[in-house]
């Protein structure tokens, strides 16, 4: 190899290992971060994670399985010195071929189960009795309302712009709109991502276990703002949570309602 091979070799090896370290550094921040989908603190997530470790298993031994054997193709087979020889011509092989369809066709449908049954209780309506959001998105921000709680004009309480605020432990009912283009709501901790569409109200339900912050972004480029819609997810104790309801001037909230026929009847004595 000339000298200016040679150079040309390390600038690329020494490009490569700075790409890795660069790509990786990225992961820094993932591992037990704020965004880490593999550390999921809900049910939705929980569930979407477990889904995820289920296929990638059966998919990397399939991957070290392949790859290996095209190694050793690859070096067994290999052209040696001296040896001009043609090697014996083969055309297919029928026992290989079904089992290679066989195979990964019952994989893929032992795989479907898991799969399917999450699709279906994951994407059901929100429960009844589920604490209800609005979020709507616009460019560039997050809103959320809850119908449940009302204050003293009968308007639905809402949080700051960016910050939503929900009790641990209770499942919440999120209604999706769009105030202009598409949109897509992530708190990787507590769910994958939904799409929030203009003229096409989504929904989901999550849950969180513990009260915490929860970091959550658009996952959908929809324009120069794009990286500003970032938002928190407050994560209190169903106390707290109904404390910041009232201090957010609601004066109708879900448990204040079944009390107030008592109320009335009081009011008449
Ligand atoms: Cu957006």
């Amino acid at each position: 190899m000339s000298r200016r091979g040679v150079y040309l070799r390390r600038a690329l090896v020494g490009a490569f290992a700075l790409a890795t370290v660069v790509l990786f550094a990225g992961c820094s921040s993932i591992i037990g971060g704020a965004q880490n989908t593999m550390a999921p603190a809900g049910p939705v997530a929980g569930r979407e994670r477990d889904i995820y470790l289920l296929v990638i298993w059966p998919a990397a031994a399939v991957l070290v399985l392949v790859e290996g054997l095209v190694l050793l193709i690859v070096f067994k087979f290999r052209n040696r010195k001296g040896d001009d020889s043609i090697p014996r011509q083969v055309h297919g092989n029928p026992a290989l071929e079904v089992a290679w369809t066989v195979a990964p066709a019952i994989l893929l449908a032992i795989v479907a189960v898991p799969v399917l049954a999450g699709v279906v209780a994951l994407g059901r309506e929100p429960h009844k009795g589920a604490t209800r959001v609005n979020v709507t998105a616009i460019q560039w921000l997050w809103q959320f309302e809850y119908p449940d709680y009302k204050d003293a004009s009968g308007k639905p309480i809402s949080s700051p712009n960016n910050e939503m605020h929900i009790p641990a432990g209770t499942e919440i009912g999120l209604q999706f709109h769009s105030g202009d283009v598409i949109h897509s709501f992530w708190v990787p901790k507590l769910a994958g991502k939904i799409q929030v569409i203009p003229n096409h109200p989504n929904h989901m339900w999550i849950k969180a276990d513990q009260p915490g912050d929860y970091s959550g972004q658009c996952a959908e480029f929809c324009g120069f703002g794009h990286a500003e819609m970032r938002f928190r997810v407050i994560v209190q104790t169903p106390q707290e949570f109904e404390a910041w309801a009232k201090s957010q001037g609601a004066v109708t909230t879900p448990s204040s309602a079944p009390s107030q026929p008592q109320a009335v009847a009081s009011g008449g004595n």
